[in-house]
């Protein structure tokens, strides 16, 4: 069963440095060197609006946005609402988009729990008000080796954990996904330890940069995307954007998380995108990117950058630690 339990690497995902060595030798023919690599030369990408196809979900109101993604291509919301990673849906990459319409992402409640002064029940709209909400373009980077530029639309966690006033005992926060069988077919497969769970330390969770997303493309997300409420912590492996959030507690241990209980040598509590630290089956120094109309057969592969391009932000979190060792 072991197997089983390994994060399912799609064919093309195995194999990326022969095809990249094959393809560099196909640039030297052309007499294109790394830097068209780099950019993904060959692949570029056609001028393209952010929603080929419109949104589902209802629009949301909007109070500012900022791009946190240097302004590189979005990727389509086609692509970014059926290339996902939920296996409460199934393990394909179409599953959770093709199975998802039984789904009920409303009415939502969130338990917030532990240590702190504040702790009960919380309904969706109490929790998140929809006159904070802002968009922010983040680069999103899979552990599987591919990335996307997505929009989400949200608001910071720390400004929402902060009103339950954490004591000094919260050192970590435990977060954890909704369990339907009757909703979501791959619950009905011991694939993983479910609930799907994921945690951050204090810190991390109160980090600007961490936000309780809420919609993308400004709209509501769609159920594949982890309706009504999902993690997105931009610096870490995609992992650990915990979806179809239905509890928040305030700990004071590391909690267990899913992907690193289900293969501990493989998938870290931390999860920082880290191009110096492979993966024990492949190499994390680059990335297929899925923005734009790349060439399907290569994506367009781009260097993998340390905390996945937000370093001036949160490498200071981790200052004295071995990044190594805490992968
Ligand atoms: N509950 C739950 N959350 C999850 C997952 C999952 O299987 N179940 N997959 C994770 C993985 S591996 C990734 S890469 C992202 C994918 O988010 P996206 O489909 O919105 O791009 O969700 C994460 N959150
Ligand atoms: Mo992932």
């Amino acid at each position: 069963m072991h197997f089983l339990r390994r994060h399912p690497v799609p064919a093309d995902e195995i194999t990326p440095e022969s095809v990249y060595r094959r393809r560099r030798e196909l640039l030297k023919l052309l007499g294109l060197g790394a830097a068209g690599l780099a950019a993904g030369c060959g692949a570029a990408p056609a001028p393209e609006t952010a929603a080929e196809e419109a949104p589902a979900g209802r629009p949301l109101p909007i109070a500012r946005r900022t791009d946190y993604a240097r302004g590189e291509a979005e990727t389509r919301y086609r692509d970014a609402s059926h290339y996902n990673n939920y296996y409460e849906f199934g393990t394909g990459k179409g599953d959770a988009a093709a199975n998802g319409a039984r789904f009920r992402p409303r009415p939502w409640s969130v338990d917030i729990a532990g240590h702190a002064e504040i702790t009960g029940r919380f309904a969706l709209e109490d929790l998140v008000k929809p006159d904070a909400l802002e968009e922010r373009v983040y680069r999103m980077r899979c552990v599987e080796g591919w990335s996307m530029v997505i929009p989400w639309v949200g608001v910071p966690l720390g400004e929402v954990l902060r009103r339950f006033r954490p004591t000094s005992r919260a050192k970590f926060v435990a977060f954890t996904s909704v369990a339907r069988p009757d909703e979501m077919p791959g619950l009905h497969y011991p694939i993983l330890d479910w609930p799907y769970r994921e945690g951050l330390r204090i810190d991390e969770a109160m980090h600007p940069l961490t936000l309780l997303a809420v919609g993308m493309y400004g709209h509501e997300l769609p159920t594949q995307n982890g309706a009504p409420l999902r993690l997105v912590v931009p610096w870490k492996y995609g992992f650990k954007g915990i979806k179809a959030i239905v509890r928040i507690e305030f700990v004071e241990t590391q909690p267990r998380t899913t992907w690193n209980v289900a293969a501990p040598e493989e998938y870290g509590f931390y999860a920082n995108v880290n191009p110096e630290v492979d993966h024990p089956r492949w190499s994390q120094r680059t990335e297929r990117r899925i923005a734009g109309s790349g060439l399907a057969l290569f994506g367009n592969r781009i260097a993998t950058l340390p905390f996945n391009g937000y370093a001036e932000q949160v490498a200071p979190l981790y200052a004295g630690m071995d990044l190594r060792r805490d992968f």
